[in-house]
C-alpha cells in the first residue's frame, strides 16, 4: 500500500482500490470525480476576490437562508460533474430542496452509489476570505439496482456510509477522506493541479485544549452545554482551555483534529435541534471522526446511529477529540 508523501490522489484511490470491500472500482471513480470537481470548486474559490462573484445569488434555499453566488457554483460543478461521469445513480444537496435522481428511465442503469453534499460549507465566510469547505458523505443504495433511486435510498443512518470526505479551501486546499479504513489527507499543489498525500492516518488526540463553539448563544443554551463551558474555561488541570471558532465546521474540526479538540452547535431555545444538517454536515464529520479515533455526538449518543427522517434534518453536534466529547456528553447527561 502507497504511503509516502509523494504519492498522489490518483496513484493513492488506483492502489487501494483492491483493499476496498467492494472493490468494482465504481467508488474509485467517484472518488476521482469528487477530486475533479474540488479542483474546479477551488479555482473557483480562489479567484472570488477577483471578479464579480461575490454577493447573494438572489435565491434562497430550503433553510430559508439566501444563497451566496459561490453556493450555486459550487453546487452545480460538483452536481454537474457527477451527472457527465454517470458514476452515481443519485445526488442530494443541502442547496437543493429534493434529492435528483440519475438516468432513472435507464434500466440498464448499474450505478449502485448515491452521493449527499454540501457544496460550500461556512458560505457565510466567502466574502472575508476565510476558510469555506465542502463536505460528502457517499452510501450504497437500498432499493434494487436498476430500478429509480427513491428516498429511503438517502435516508440511511451514517453508520452505512461507505465513505466520506471534506475538501478544504484555507492557506492550502486539501481533501481528506476515508473509506472506513482510516481518514488520509492529500494536499493540492495548486502549480500542477495535483493532490499529494500529505497527511497520512490523521488522528484526533485523545484530548486536547481547543473548544469551538458560539458563544454568543450561550444564553440559549441548554445547561448541560453552559456547564461544560464553564468547564472548559475554569483553571484547573490542563485547563482553561482555547476558544477558537472560525464560523466554517470544515475548519474548525480539521484545525481540531490536528490539535486537539471540540466542536459544538448544541441545540438551543431558539433553535430546537441546533443549525447542523445530518445528511449533509455531521453523518460525513462524524464518520471521519470516528475513523481518526475521535467521537460525535448528539449529546447523549452516537450520530451514526441516528435514523434520518427528512433530507434537511438538523441534529445538535458535538464532535471531537474522544474524552472531550465523553466530558461533554457527561454534563449533558446530568443537565441536558
Ligand atoms: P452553512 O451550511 O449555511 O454554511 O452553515 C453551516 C455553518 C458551519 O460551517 C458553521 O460551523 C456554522 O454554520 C456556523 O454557524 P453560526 O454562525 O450560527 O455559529
Ligand atoms: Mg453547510
Amino acid at each position: 500500500m502507497l504511503r509516502n508523501k509523494n504519492t498522489t490522489l490518483g496513484e493513492y484511490i488506483i492502489e487501494n482500490q483492491s483493499s476496498f470491500q467492494y472493490s468494482s472500482g465504481e467508488l474509485s471513480k467517484l472518488i476521482n470525480a469528487i477530486r475533479l470537481a474540488a479542483k474546479v470548486v477551488n479555482y473557483e474559490v480562489n479567484k472570488a476576490g477577483l471578479v464579480d462573484i461575490l454577493g447573494d445569488a438572489g435565491d434562497t434555499n430550503i433553510q430559508g437562508e439566501d444563497q451566496q453566488k459561490l453556493d450555486v457554483l459550487a453546487n452545480q460543478k460538483f452536481i454537474q460533474t457527477l451527472k457527465n461521469r454517470e458514476i452515481v445513480c443519485g445526488i442530494a444537496s443541502e442547496e437543493e430542496d429534493h434529492f435528483i435522481a440519475i438516468n432513472s428511465s435507464d434500466q440498464q442503469h448499474q450505478n449502485k452509489y448515491v452521493v449527499l453534499i454540501d457544496p460550500l460549507d461556512g458560505s457565510s465566510n466567502i466574502d472575508v476570505n476565510v476558510s469555506v469547505g465542502t463536505i460528502f458523505s457517499i452510501y450504497r443504495r437500498v432499493t434494487p439496482i436498476g430500478t429509480p433511486v427513491a428516498m429511503e435510498d438517502f435516508l440511511q443512518p451514517g453508520r452505512n456510509q461507505v465513505a466520506a470526505g471534506y475538501i478544504i479551501y484555507g492557506t492550502s486546499t486539501m481533501l481528506v477522506y476515508t473509506t472506513g479504513d482510516g481518514v488520509n489527507g492529500f494536499t493540492l499543489n495548486p502549480a500542477i493541479g495535483t493532490f499529494y498525500l500529505s497527511h497520512p492516518n490523521m488522528q484526533f488526540p485523545e484530548r486536547g485544549n481547543i473548544y469551538s463553539v458560539n458563544e454568543g448563544n450561550y444564553n440559549h443554551f441548554p445547561q448541560g452545554v453552559k456547564n461544560y463551558i464553564k468547564y472548559c474555561q475554569k483553571e484547573e488541570e490542563d485547563r482553561p482551555y482555547t476558544s477558537r471558532y472560525i464560523g466554517s465546521l470544515v475548519s474548525d474540526f480539521h484545525r481540531n483534529m490536528i490539535k486537539g479538540g471540540i466542536y459544538i452547535y448544541p441545540k438551543s431555545s431558539t433553535a430546537s435541534n441546533g443549525k447542523l444538517r445530518l445528511l449533509y454536515e455531521c453523518n460525513p464529520m462524524a464518520f471521519i471522526a470516528e475513523q481518526a479515533q475521535g467521537k460525535a455526538s448528539d449529546g447523549f449518543g452516537p450520530i451514526l446511529d441516528i435514523k434520518p427522517e427528512e433530507l434537511h434534518q438538523r441534529v445538535p453536534f458535538f464532535c471531537g477529540s474522544k474524552k472531550m466529547v465523553e466530558k461533554a456528553e457527561e454534563f449533558m447527561a446530568h443537565q441536558a
